[in-house]
């Protein structure tokens, strides 16, 4: 099965702080992209919701220092900074790997402000705020949910997952990995 369109959408970005929870409170990491990046990619009206598709990473690894949360207003992200290191993303940098991606207001935290946010199917050896990540958007799987528990909510993205792998390693999607956007 081929990408339907709109798909498949590219979206060049960088990698920003989010709220920290998913790794935290989820164990599965997004590395968050400015919200306006996905806005302005030509996905109908900006659909809210759990896409996938594969993600290339390129840079070096960089941390994020938070600064203090602000007390009175637990729904909106702390300041943060980007502290960046000199060590490559290896061995990760420059391979097309295969993605899952959440957009909207991540109904079980009630979050006040959008975000969309890329889990990468690949276990880095640090983090890599910062960092370069072009996507390619090949379709979507859901509307966002919310959920009873957390142990409900990391249930339902590890579908999501198999879903993607699923899908990804059907022809019409896998000769994505190897188009000019990823060179
Ligand atoms: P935040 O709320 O700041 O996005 P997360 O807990 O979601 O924090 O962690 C995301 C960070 O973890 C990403 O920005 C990235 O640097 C790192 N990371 C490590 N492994 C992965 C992965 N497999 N997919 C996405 N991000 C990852
Ligand atoms: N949050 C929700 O509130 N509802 C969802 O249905 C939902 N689905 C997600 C699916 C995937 C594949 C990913 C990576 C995240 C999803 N999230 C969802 C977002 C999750 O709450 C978020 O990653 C954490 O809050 C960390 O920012
Ligand atoms: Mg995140």
């Amino acid at each position: 099965m081929p990408p339907v369109l709109p798909y498949p959408v590219f979206i060049d970005s960088h990698v920003i702080g989010g709220f920290g929870r998913g790794s935290s409170d989820l164990g599965i990491p997004t590395a968050n992209i400015p919200p306006s990046d996905f806005l302005a990619s030509g996905i109908p009206k900006g659909q809210t919701g759990i896409y996938f598709g594969f993600a290339k990473i390129s840079g070096t690894y960089g941390t994020l220092v938070r600064h203090a949360l602000p007390e009175d207003d637990a729904s909106k992200p702390p300041s943060t900074e980007i502290v960046q290191t000199e060590k490559p993303i290896l061995p990760a940098d420059g391979i097309v790997l295969p993605m899952v991606m959440s957009v909207g207001w991540n109904p079980f935290y009630g979050n006040s402000e959008p975000s969309a946010e890329v889990h990468i199917v690949h276990k880095f050896a640090d983090q890599f705020y910062g960092a370069d990540i072009k996507l390619a958007v090949l379709g979507y799987i859901r509307a966002e949910k919310n959920f009873e528990s957390v142990e409900a909510l990391i249930e339902e993205i590890m579908n999501d997952i198999r879903k993607a792998k699923e899908y990804l390693a059907e022809d019409g999607f896998k000769q994505i990995e190897s188009s000019e956007f990823f060179k």
